[in-house]
């Protein structure tokens, strides 16, 4: 099998969530550096105009959301597994709102102006003028990633609290090893907890803290070869993308496989991806790209958090 590819970039809490994992599953990965904010040509050469971080790759098949690249890295390296524990929808559902209510909060603690002020990487002004100009196009349309300060330190606060009682008796939010409830909070906690003047949020956390200790081994030791974007567009033009077994269309969407569609986010980021339908089911969307660099390509969505509809049509 083709080796994994992850496009991502330092600073990016979501793809610590997979760095974290590949480290967890003690898995080599190649790794392409891409930049935090638009423009991100050889990213949207792969992607279609996909450009939230990261993604995935792996020859010509191309995975976006680390709800997916997490699945897609358990199926390429089972154990340990992350999916195995007693209680799936609990660890989903956990995971879905570490992803996302718990995301925006840490977001509004970090974009906090004593934060920001403090952050090295915003003494540029037109760096920081650049990244609010970039950050107000990618959340056209959506209610923005920040939850405002007050309600954020409240919901941060309340789930630390809760974290801590179930980590006073055990190693991990899985039990006694890490499952992907473990994997959604790290990265959300490593962005708020990285940043020294806001790390008093977890001087009240002892077992918080001490768990992050223990989560932090599996990042220090990156397996990543860093390649770049050319040689990671290289590696898709030489390959095919994989034979799907059962392509499946649910009726419900009242759309044939074949069609010209759109794929969209349902929270943030609504830059539309367009392509061929080939499956959508009820964990996936799969679409085929033909780029003229590149070739043919499969770029694999999430059902939940993701809608498809015919091209052009309004979301
Ligand atoms: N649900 C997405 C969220 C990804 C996300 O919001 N990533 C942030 C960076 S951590 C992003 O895309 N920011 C804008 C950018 O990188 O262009 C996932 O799980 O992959």
């Amino acid at each position: 099998m083709a080796d994994l590819i992850l496009h991502q970039y330092a600073d990016s809490p979501f793809s610590e969530k997979i760095r974290a994992l590949l480290g967890y599953k003690g898995l080599a990965y190649k790794s392409v550096e891409i930049p935090a904010i638009m423009p991100k040509p050889d990213l949207t050469t792969l992607t279609g105009g996909y450009r939230r971080t990261p993604v995935m790759q792996r020859g010509a098949d191309i995975f976006c959301d680390t709800a997916l690249i997490a699945q897609v890295i358990e199926a390429h390296k089972p154990e340990p597994s992350i999916f195995g524990g007693p209680r799936p929808a609990q660890a989903v559902a956990a995971a879905r709102w570490a992803d996302s209510e718990f995301f925006r909060s840490c977001v509004g603690l970090v974009f906090q102006p004593a934060a920001v002020a403090a952050n090295p990487r915003f003494k540029d002004p037109s760096a920081v003028e650049s990244f609010i100009r970039d950050r107000a196009a990618f959340t056209a349309g959506s209610p923005g990633l920040a939850t405002p300060l007050p309600r954020a330190q409240a919901v941060f606060r309340e789930h630390l609290s809760n974290l801590e009682k179930t980590l006073d008796h055990h190693a991990f939010l899985g039990g006694d090893s890490p499952d992907i409830v473990d994997f959604s909070n790290w990265h959300c906690c490593w962005f708020v907890y990285r940043q020294p003047v806001l790390r008093h949020y977890f001087d009240a956390y002892a077992s918080v803290s001490a768990w992050l200790d223990r989560l932090q081994v599996f990042s220090v030791e990156p397996m990543a070869t860093v390649i770049s974007g050319a040689d990671a567009i290289e590696i898709a033009r030489n390959s095919q993308p994989e034979v799907i077994d059962k392509p499946q269309i649910d009726p419900l969407v009242e759309l044939e496989a074949g069609a010209t569609v759109q794929v969209l986010p349902t929270d943030y980021g609504f830059q539309a991806v367009i392509g061929t339908l080939l499956v959508v089911d009820d964990k996936h969307i799969i679409i085929a790209r033909q780029d003229e660099q590149v070739g043919q390509l499969h770029v694999h969505f999430p059902r939940y958090g993701f809608e498809v509809a015919l091209a052009g049509d309004p979301a």
